[in-house]
């Protein structure tokens, strides 16, 4: 650890006035300051290291993360409040790198954290887009989308100098490589995350998040996931996935060369992981580059196959990427001839139709190319992979049972807990003591307390407070919530498979439930955070919806003492952090079999919050772990569900003729909410849950809502509640990254951690 003095003196060479100088110019200088005493180690030489490539990244804020894991957080805060400052305001002002969208880009944060953590050594690769996804605004009633610049003039991108060039067809581009430093917790470590970016950035659009989708050169790091809704569209996509791949595999070249190993010792000395298949055309593009360099293609081939490992985040059929051979041929044809290759080979090794790279209608499968050429293929939950093995990837995992096996994912404790939730931290360290903090298996010894009334008020105490807060913070973004009412919180990318339209239905349900004099034993808050892709038009829907509801609500004074809804504006990390400490009831709804993991549903659980929801995803495990009273499940099984897929055999209308259902799916038309919404908006939803319904939310509805009125009277138990709160968050270690890193690298990196 470093000496008290390292941050002041810093601090003090910069010439910064603590009494005097704004809250945002003290946090450029602490930016500048913890940069400055957070230096790159050196890993032992002649070591495999691994290249961690992925199309997100969504890092959240930098300041308090680095200050915790230098150990500097408690110096910092001591010398602000020296000077009458304080760390919470000073962060307000740190922008949130927005680079990415939801679970898959936190957990390659998530992983990065604890990859430094673990003294292993490992770097991310992705693309530095300037104005990330988008910023969302709900101010006209549903969703409008703005860029959201976060690179400032003090950020936390070091430029490194170098650049390398991508050749497209037809131009070429350079790729300047910027880097974050990602310092590991307390160990002196510090790896990077690598992000390319174009030399001349065109300026920002200046419409929207319009802009010339052909002017690939300015705009091919301007946004994560441009609109791919026409083909301009998605050849930028392409465009930006050659670029980041191609200036990576040269990267990772110059450090094997630099190294002094031969390219054939490659699958020795480096790991090339694919995060879901974005990342892709790494595959093609190194034996490009070794073939290049003299390796014959057959070895190249073999020593690829040793170096990749693929991690499969979906079994979503529209979200498993496919791209037309004609789009390659534009953007990258010299990868061409060595897909051409690659399908050869997988037709030597199997003649089934249904594992072909490229197929018969000139369609280039890229998960099918990860597969065949990793080492290793993995799920990202139990359920999720015996589904991929069993259904979506079978005649592979009959090709390759050898490759396939599941990492149930996880999240960094030190972000989700310690820096989040410090009043619990520190509760818990009280009772369990401080070493949890390095390994949160150790939670477990809360359930020692499970009698403990003490702690266990205390523990609901924290909770109080933490609502106080998120009251607090909103109420600034002028939304008032009761902080003594019941937290009900559903955060997550807007998707259909989610079901957040089932919720609404939910609270159309109890609407009229207390409009009929229902009303609930305390008031309940149902809120929602997430951002709709810009061309998702069903999710953008539901989101008026919400928005609806949520006016209507506030409109009656008969129901608003009893129900408010609110739609937290452009959910992002920042907001997360302050959403999860304050959440009694984690909604985990997606339909079963949809949803590969979830990682929120670990977060809030870690944070005393109760999971509502179905056995999907790594629900299963939670409630395994918190057995079946510390839980809320409903909804049809997984198999059930497949089941009612594979014959198709569900129709919405056996569930919506029902006149209970009926009455809800009607409300969405109702004179009520049509004079608040659009009624192109409502009656594309209703239309939608009457002739669709391809998630199956009136499936679950009944057994959902009977599901969710139990969990709200057990909820008046408070010394109950408080138990199984304790419970949660005891067995809530399982989830944490280091275990899911432990086990990517026992299984499939085989690392060396440094001092090993
Ligand atoms: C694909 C094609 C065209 C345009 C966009 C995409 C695209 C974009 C983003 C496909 C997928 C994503 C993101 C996926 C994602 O976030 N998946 C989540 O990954 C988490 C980490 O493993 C899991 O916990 C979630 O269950 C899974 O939904």
């Amino acid at each position: 650890m470093r000496s008290q003095t390292d941050l002041e003196r810093v601090l003090t060479a910069r010439g910064v006035n603590l009494d005097t100088c704004s809250d945002r110019e003290l946090m450029y200088a602490l930016t500048a300051a913890v940069r400055q005493l957070q230096k790159p180690m050196d890993h032992a030489r002649g070591q495999r290291k691994l290249y961690y490539f992925s199309a997100e990244f969504l890092v959240g804020r930098l300041l308090r993360a680095n200050l915790i894991n230098l150990g500097l957080l408690e110096e910092a805060e001591r010398l602000l409040a020296a000077h009458g400052r304080s760390l919470a305001q000073v962060e307000d002002q740190e922008p949130e790198p927005s680079l990415g969208n939801g679970g898959l880009g936190r957990l390659a944060a998530c992983f990065l954290d604890s990859i430094a953590s673990l003294g292993l050594n490992g770097d991310g690769v992705g693309l530095n887009y300037h104005y990330g996804l988008f910023r969302q605004r709900l101010d006209t009633g549903r969703q409008t989308e703005e860029p959201d610049p976060w690179i400032g003039p003090e950020s936390w991108l070091l430029d490194t100098g170098l650049s390398y060039q991508v050749d497209f067809g037809g131009f070429s581009l350079n790729a300047r490589q910027y880097d974050l430093e990602i310092p590991g917790y307390e160990n002196g470590v510090c790896n990077r995350l690598h992000l390319f970016d174009v030399e001349r950035p065109a300026p920002p659009p200046a419409e929207g998040i319009r802009f010339d989708k052909t002017d690939i050169a300015g705009h091919l790091t301007a946004f994560l996931y441009p609109d791919d809704s026409d083909e301009a569209g998605r050849l930028l996509r392409v465009y930006q996935q050659y670029f980041m791949v191609s200036a990576g595999a040269q990267l990772l070249l110059r450090e094997l060369e630099e190294a002094g190993h031969s390219l054939l010792e490659l699958d020795r000395y480096a790991v090339v992981h694919i995060n879901d298949t974005h990342p892709s055309m790494v595959i093609p593009e190194l034996l490009r580059l070794l073939t290049s360099r003299g390796v014959e293609l057959e070895q190249a081939m073999d020593l690829v196959e040793r170096t990749c490992t693929y991690t499969n985040h979906t079994i979503l059929s529209e979200a498993l990427e496919k791209w037309p051979a004609s789009y390659l041929e534009q953007v990258a044809p010299q990868l061409l001839p060595f897909i051409r290759a690659l399908d050869q080979r997988a037709r030597r090794r199997s003649d089934d139709p249904r594992t072909a790279i490229w197929d018969e209608h000139n369609v280039i499968h890229m998960a099918h190319m990860d597969i065949h050429s990793s080492a290793k293929v993995n799920g990202v939950a139990e359920l999720h992979t015996e589904i991929l093995k069993n259904t979506e990837l079978h005649p592979f995992y009959v090709l390759y049972p050898e490759k396939f096996n599941n990492k149930t994912n996880g999240i960094t404790f030190r972000r989700w807990l310690m820096s989040c939730n410090p009043a619990l931290a520190g509760l818990i360290t009280q009772a369990i003591g401080p070493e949890w903090q390095r390994d949160a298996g150790l939670l477990e010894k809360l359930l020692e307390h499970k009698e403990d009334t003490a702690l266990l008020e205390r523990l609901l105490a924290v909770k109080e407070e933490n609502k106080g807060a998120l009251a607090r913070w909103l109420g600034s973004r002028g939304t008032e919530i009761d902080p003594h009412s019941v937290l009900d919180i559903q955060i997550k990318r807007l998707h259909q498979y989610k079901r957040q339209q089932m919720n609404a239905l939910y609270a159309i349900w109890k609407y009229v439930q207390i409009k009929e004099g229902h009303t609930p034993p305390r008031p309940v808050t149902m809120v929602f955070g997430a951002k709709a892709a810009p061309a998702y038009t069903l999710a953008k829907d539901t989101i008026h919806l919400l928005l609806c509801l949520g006016k209507l609500i506030e409109r009656d004074p008969q129901v608003s003492p009893w129900l408010k809804l609110v739609m937290v504006e452009n959910y992002n990390v920042s907001a997360a952090e302050r959403l999860v400490p304050a959440c009694d009831i984690s909604e985990q709804i997606s339909l079963a079999s949809k949803e590969a993991s979830g990682t929120g549903n670990m977060k809030l659980m870690a944070n005393g919050a109760v999971t509502l929801g179905t056995l999907d995803g790594a629900n299963v495990e939670i409630a395994r772990l918190v057995g079946e009273g510390n839980i809320y499940l409903f909804g049809r099984s997984a198999d059930e569900v497949i089941a009612l897929y594979r014959d198709n055999a569900y129709r919405s209308s056996d569930y919506w003729q029902k006149p209970e259902l009926e009455r809800l799916v009607d409300f969405i038309l109702s004179p009520e909410l049509l004079t608040i919404g659009d009624a192109g908006c409502l009656s594309r939803l209703y239309k939608d849950f009457i002739a669709k319904d391809y998630f199956m939310a009136l499936l679950d509805l009944e057994d959902y809502i009977a599901v969710k009125e139990r969990c709200l009277a057990e909820y008046e138990d408070r010394a109950a509640w408080s138990r199984k709160m304790l419970v949660n968050i005891a067995r809530s270690g399982f989830f944490s990254s280091d275990r899911t890193i432990m086990e990517y690298n026992r299984d499939i990196w085989h690392l060396t951690p440094d001092g090993a």
